[in-house]
């Protein structure tokens, strides 16, 4: 049996997977045994695959904090900028697969398994998916963090340690159905549990001036966040940074002892649950107060619990001699979304009443260190707090935003002055922070019809604790009762307000920013506005998810610089027409697509051919992302099959097999009409006899990073077809096309640019176009549009009851009629259908000559380059952070 030397003495090799001599190999599995002994006390003689996983992850683990503190180290003695990404979501999948082969061990460990009597890739799955995110936006950042270790900055992510992540998706005969994920349940071998690192978080309380003059904040509730934190191994480099992510907890003094030993046990333990059910699930339920009360507590956590750490830091660097407006110098926080918005007023908060800084140094140091990404568009996902709540839970933070908003208006009027009130009052209507607040009576005086109605608000005088709810109030006023809109808190305004630099996600997006959602703000400060069109890391997405493709890639372009330098895709152009290359891709294709027919299987128990186009899309379930657009256009195409003879059926049409995956917001019934809807027609057409494999239609349950991993290097087809201008980028687009896979797609967020890059002729384009969506959606609502008769007589054959007995009429309404909430077809699926059903005709066309077919696969991942998260990173790290990179000798 091999003893344990050293466990740290292995020799990283030059390339990614290396060809490792015995003794790596020994002492791989050394450490693993010692690991299964001495940290998880298991017999070291034989162990199954679960506890193989653990043992295996405890001894890369090893290596990872010996280079995390390397470059903590490094950091701290080169005291250079730093870069913090704030976010709610980290999306990062499985970690041991990743680790093993950015430490160039992959050969090593992969003997070291066999040894002990299992394979590796078995070993990796495992690995239950760290979900700590539910779409796009948390896995940007974990891509980012990926980049921002393999690129060697300095940077670290802060997040939230969600007990459970995102709900564990079943598909039953009902539909989707929602369970906890207890990611946790066997314990997580990537976190470093840092009980010395924890700071205090109030919410409640009051706000006092002492003696002094100065703000104190007091009283109300006390808890602490204690970090976590997971080592992130950039690839092939030594740097590895950090991703803290909090957990919550009564702080130590506080357990009620004397409650406790006087029998109370329920009233001692209710604090501590009160504190650690902040971080208990990601996306808490928050129809109710106390569900938006938990929300904001959550984000008020990571911001504070967050920003307290970077100042500690910085004081830390800073030794003797604290110099506050350098502070901007050495940290640079982007907010991922409104949601950590509070950093703002927490920012200036610790600086004004802890650190005795004024207004003004504040506020300035403020703006040059934070910046802010928006995500989307749609005004429903555009934050707003209710004033009231936020009021109640921190009330020095709503002095502070209510200053802000002040200093805000009195520069809106010193812009625009006051001889045109009318523009004025535009102007304040859209870039104020505060909605439904009133004017300082000076400005308000200036408007005719006063729109400040606050007068009549009476819940000034109600109970304390009696907060109201954000839905409009009525006050009887003996005669007529009017409508008191609730007060709220614009969290993007006072993200733009607040920061130096607002980016959007993909150019389009950037340019709906600047020309229409924060247009006043543009306006007057066009310098603020930047694009930073999202990517993602070809280390996860490419390399270690696509080993057969990879081999290829590396093959043809001459080596393996392609998974840092992304640049080098671009080679394979040259060869899209070789014969040998096209014969390799194809078998490599083949072979993805093999593994994904059992899974399928296994997952769902339809059995499709691989001879069939493998036909995708997988992201979370939105109308606007028109997962129905894709449902009724396999409909239509079913319903085309079944009024063909058999012989004309075969010549025909191609076949395919349709999958789709997503998860739908648990309380988005819409959605889950959808959800529903997609496994019926896959439950009348996978068992129909006259279609067998022509056409097969597979919902894949709990889509997760690692399912991607499995169908991303498996498809053909990727469907990305939102209504114009709604998407603000889309990430998915992007690892389809890296693994050769053809999109399909509207004018919508980086479809623009995929398109641009890998050409026109390998992008099935289709739809309406951003710039006319307003215009048609107005068409509708006066009754001018005149749906095609195919949509008519597919919403028909829907509602005929062919796919079994539920009753589809409400989602079939929300296709019809001219306007109204959950009809009126806002994301225009009838109006897009015909151009859709048109193009995927030119989809089969391609794919019966699989010559061309394979040929637009290659130009596809020949033409991805752009989209590596390296790029990304490049961008932000210049134009946004100011950071360098920092390497260790
Ligand atoms: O962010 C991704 C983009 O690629 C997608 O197009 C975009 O839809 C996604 C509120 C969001 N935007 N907004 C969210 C997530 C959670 C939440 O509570 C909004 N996600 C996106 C990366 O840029």
């Amino acid at each position: 049996k091999p003893t344990l030397k050293d466990p740290v003495t292995i020799e990283q090799g030059d390339a990614g997977i290396i060809e490792t001599s015995k003794s790596d190999a020994e002492a791989v599995a050394s450490r693993i045994t010692y690991h299964a002994e001495f940290t998880l006390s298991f017999s070291p003689d034989g162990f199954d695959l679960p506890k193989a996983y653990f043992a295996t992850a405890q001894s890369i683990r090893d290596s990872l904090i010996i280079n995390w503190n390397a470059t903590y180290d490094m950091y701290e003695r080169m005291n250079v900028k730093q870069a913090y990404y704030l976010s709610m979501e980290f999306l990062q999948g499985r970690a041991l697969l990743n680790a093993i082969g950015n430490l160039e061990l992959t050969g090593a460990y992969g003997e070291a398994l066999s040894k002990l009597g299992h394979k590796l890739e078995n070993v990796v799955s495992q690995e239950p998916d760290a979900a700590l995110g539910n779409g796009g936006l948390g896995r940007l950042a974990s891509c980012f963090l990926d980049s921002l270790a393999t690129l060697n900055y300095p940077a670290w992510g802060y997040g939230l340690r969600y007990k459970y992540g995102l709900f564990k998706q079943l598909i039953t005969k009902e539909g989707q159905e929602e369970v906890a994920e207890n990611w946790l349940e066997m314990g997580n071998p990537w976190e470093i549990v840092r009980n010395d690192i924890s700071y205090p978080i109030k919410f409640y309380g009051k706000v006092v001036t002492g003696s002094d003059g100065k703000k104190r904040w007091i009283g109300g509730e006390d808890i602490v966040a204690v970090a976590n934190d997971i080592p992130i191994p950039g690839y092939k480099t030594k740097t590895t940074i950090n991703l803290r992510l909090w957990d919550t907890k009564v702080p130590p003094s506080d357990f009620d002892l004397s409650a406790f030993n006087s029998g109370d046990h329920t009233k001692a333990c209710e604090t501590q649950a009160n504190a650690e059910k902040i971080c208990y699930i990601l996306y808490p339920g928050d129809d109710s107060l106390e569900g938006k009360t938990l929300r904001l507590k959550q984000q008020y956590t990571l911001c504070s619990a967050s920003l307290q750490d970077i100042i500690a830091c910085f004081e830390k660097r800073s030794g003797e001699n604290v110099m506050w407006n350098e502070f901007p110098e050495k940290v640079a926080v982007q907010m991922n979304d409104t949601h950590p918005t509070l950093c703002i007023p927490e920012l200036m908060r610790i600086l004004m009443d802890l650190k005795g800084i004024s207004w003004k140094e504040a506020w300035d140091i403020t703006q040059r260190t934070v910046a802010y990404t928006n995500h989307t568009v749609l005004p429903e996902a555009l934050e707003k707090w209710s004033l009231e709540l936020m009021q109640k839970l921190l009330p020095r933070h709503v002095e502070i935003i209510e200053m802000i908003d002040e200093e805000l208006v009195n520069g809106i009027v010193a812009e625009f002055g006051k001889s045109d009130p009318e523009l004025l009052e535009r102007k304040l209507n859209a870039m104020r922070i505060l909605e439904n607040v009133e004017l300082p009576s000076s400005i308000a005086d200036l408007f005719i019809k006063p729109k400040d109605i606050s007068a009549l608000d009476t819940s000034a005088d109600e109970e304390e604790d009696d907060i109201v709810e954000e839905k409009e109030k009525v006050v009887d006023l003996e005669a007529a009762p009017i409508l008191i809109p609730p007060k709220l808190v614009r969290m993007a305004n006072l993200c733009v307000v607040g920061g130096h630099v607002v980016n959007g996600v993909a150019a389009i997006h950037s340019e709906i920013v600047k020309q229409d959602v924060f247009n006043d703000f543009y306006k007057l400060w066009p310098e603020k506005f930047q694009n930073k069109t999202n990517g993602v890391t070809p280390r996860r997405w490419i390399y270690y998810c696509n080993p057969a493709l990879s081999k290829i890639i590396t093959k043809w372009t001459g080596g393996e610089d392609w998974v840092l330098n992304t640049e080098k895709l671009s080679e394979l152009r040259k060869f899209a027409d070789n014969e040998d290359l096209q014969s390799e891709w194809k078998a490599a294709k083949r072979s993805n697509k093999i593994k994904v027919v059992s899974f399928l299987k296994e997952k769902t128990g339809y059995s499709v051919s691989p001879d069939a186009m493998f036909d995708i899309q997988v992201k979370r379930i939105h109308e606007y992302k028109r997962q129905l657009l894709n449902i009724l256009g396999i409909v239509y195409r079913y319903k085309k099959m079944k009024e063909t003879t058999p012989i004309e059926r075969k010549d025909k049409f191609t076949p395919r097999v349709c999958i789709f995956g997503g998860k739908a917001f648990a309380t988005y019934a819409q959605a889950k009409r959808i959800v529903k809807l997609i496994s019926d027609v896959g439950a009348t057409i996978n068992h129909d006899p006259d279609i067998g494999d022509l056409l097969k239609v597979v919902f894949v349950p709990d889509y997760n990073v690692s399912v991607a991993e499995l169908l991303i290097p498996a498809s053909e087809l990727s469907q990305h077809i939102s209504t114009a201008g709604m998407e603000a980028s889309g990430t998915s687009n992007m690892k389809f096309s890296m693994n050769g896979c053809i999109l399909i797609g509207t004018l919508d967020g980086a479809n623009v640019e995929i398109r641009e890059e890998v050409g026109e002729d390998n992008f099935f384009l289709f739809g309406a176009q951003a710039h006319e969506i307003s215009g048609l959606r107005k068409e509708r609502a006066e009754g001018k549009f005149v749906p095609d008769p195919c949509f008519e007589e597919v919403k028909e054959y829907i509602r005929s009851g062919v796919f079994g007995g539920y009753n589809y009429d409400e989602l079939m309404r929300s296709l019809e009629g001219n306007e109204g909430f959950g009809c009126g077809d806002y994301f225009l699926v009838g109006k897009d259908f015909p151009s859709y059903i048109e193009c995927q005709e030119k989809v089969d066309e391609a794919y019966r000559d699989q010559k061309r077919w394979t040929r637009m696969s290659i130009l596809n991942t020949g033409g991805s380059y752009k989209f590596s998260s390296d790029r990304t990173i490049h961008e932000y790290a210049r134009d946004i952070w100011n950071i360098q990179p920092l390497q260790h000798n």
